[in-house]
């Protein structure tokens, strides 16, 4: 039954929740031994469901069971497992052990009752009887989605989509680690990540299962929906340089203080914001150096993490406040370096998976598929470059996320148990009838 399988998803997101490198918070950075951890143990799951696994150089996990013959291309489900600070237990764990479910329940090592007959078997299929799919299915973990340590978001996933770039490795984390030594820490290696990007062939698409990160779920009464589409997102930083000074024998007027150059931009990045239609804007981290209580602050670092559904309008609002961390350290006597770190371009999901997911809500849970765009990002992002992309936003308790108040019900996990059976049981018709053409 869905509910005995979502009530082991459950109890495994409680057994994830306590992999952390930081006592008292869930906080699980790449490159870090509690990921490591959580991959090991996403990994022994991954074997328990009968699946082949596998690590590729950058650290994602990919657990392979083949169709009715080897070397089908695969539809992949997964989602991620590194977290930001202080994080939920379900953003990025609920897909993994989704996906897990999915393919446990497919290969038999489920033992569900209801696993998942297929689709043109009819309703009379032996629970028991499982028929080989027409496409492999891939359990996928990412090894960096959130970008906490490093300036890059979807660390893993872009590299399966052939995005990434042998600079990076020169990237430095707030220690001056560099991605090159995480991605050792990782068990990963340096020169051969790029051989992890996926050929288009051999992936028929992706689905992610998601919490919706929101409210609207809730408000409406509905457990899940189809996400129609992910907002573009640049990621920035703006480095004031001033001069460090004695708080005490340094007039006011003859401060150079970068802290306070970062602060009115920060300022003027909620301004922006606030006054653009349908954008956000974030100064999420600002350091301070020296970041003494008696010195003049010399350098400040303010990040900016920027979006909007629309690509043209984001890069405008972009130069825009590039502009003005210029303007404002010149009026202050100060320096800026800007450095633009990402620019992941607003997603269109396939409309081809996001029917068969919405025909397996609406036939799973006998409720309308509200179909919703995501504020959030995800890995579909970079993935839409090279498969179809497609993805299940699962309610959350109060749309609350990035905080370890995440929360969502063992009954709504149940219904995207289900509701993700059909949508590989209606996909794998749909392949088996395109076959027969
Ligand atoms: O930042 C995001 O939207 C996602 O949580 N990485
Ligand atoms: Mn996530
Ligand atoms: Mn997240």
């Amino acid at each position: 039954m869905s509910s005995e399988r979502a009530a082991l998803i459950v109890a495994r997101a409680e057994e994830l929740a306590g992999l952390s490198e930081e006592v008292g918070a869930l906080t699980r950075r790449y490159g870090s031994q509690a990921l490591l951890d959580a991959l090991a143990l996403a990994e022994r799951w991954m074997r328990e469901a009968g699946l082949a696994t596998r690590r590729d150089a950058i650290g994602n996990l990919i657990g392979r069971l083949e169709g009715e013959r080897p070397g089908l291309p695969a539809l992949a489900l997964g989602s991620h497992l590194d977290t930001v600070r202080d994080a939920g237990r379900w953003d990025g764990p609920l897909g993994v052990l989704l996906a897990i479910d999915q393919a446990a329940a497919r290969s038999g090592a489920g033992d569900s009752a209801d696993a998942c007959p297929s689709a043109d078997a009819g309703p009379s299929a032996d629970a028991g009887r499982r028929r080989a799919l027409p496409f492999a299915l891939e359990a996928v973990v990412f090894a960096d989605e959130e970008g906490l340590r490093f300036p890059t978001a979807y660390l893993g996933s872009h590299v399966w989509a052939g995005r990434w770039d042998a600079a990076e490795l020169a990237l430095t984390d707030a220690d001056g680690v560099t991605l090159e030594a995480a991605i050792r820490a990782m068990g990963g290696d340096p020169a051969r990540v790029g051989e992890g990007a996926r050929n288009p062939g051999e992936l028929l698409g992706w689905c992610e299962a998601h919490i919706e990160q929101g409210t609207r779920l809730e408000r409406a009464g509905l457990p899940l929906a189809v996400v129609t589409t992910i907002q573009g997102q640049s990621r920035c930083t703006a480095t004031f340089r001033g001069q460090a000074g004695h708080a005490g024998t340094t007039a006011m007027d003859a401060r150079r203080d970068a802290l306070l150059a970062a602060a009115e931009w920060a300022l003027g990045v909620e301004a922006k914001g606030l006054a653009g239609d349908g954008l956000v804007a974030t100064v999420g981290r600002l350091s301070v150096e020296p970041g003494a209580v008696n010195v003049i602050p010399g350098v400040a670092v303010a990040s900016l993490d920027l979006r909007h559904p629309d690509d043209a309008t984001r890069h405008a609002a972009v130069a825009s406040l590039a502009a003005l961390a210029q303007a404002i350290a010149a009026s202050r006597g100060v320096t800026v370096d800007w450095a633009q770190h990402t620019d992941n371009a607003a997603v269109a999901f396939s409309p081809r998976l996001q029917e068969l997911l919405g025909q397996a809500v609406e036939e799973t849970t006998g409720s309308a598929a509200p179909r919703l765009a995501s504020g959030a990002g995800h890995d579909a992002a970079p993935l839409s470059r090279s498969t179809d992309v497609s993805m299940l936003f699962v309610r959350c308790k109060g749309g609350i996320s990035h905080n370890p108040a995440e929360s969502v019900s063992g009954d709504d996990v149940a219904a995207a148990v289900a509701a993700v059976d059909r949508f590989v049981d209606l996909l794998a018709a749909a392949e088996r009838s395109i076959a027969r053409e």
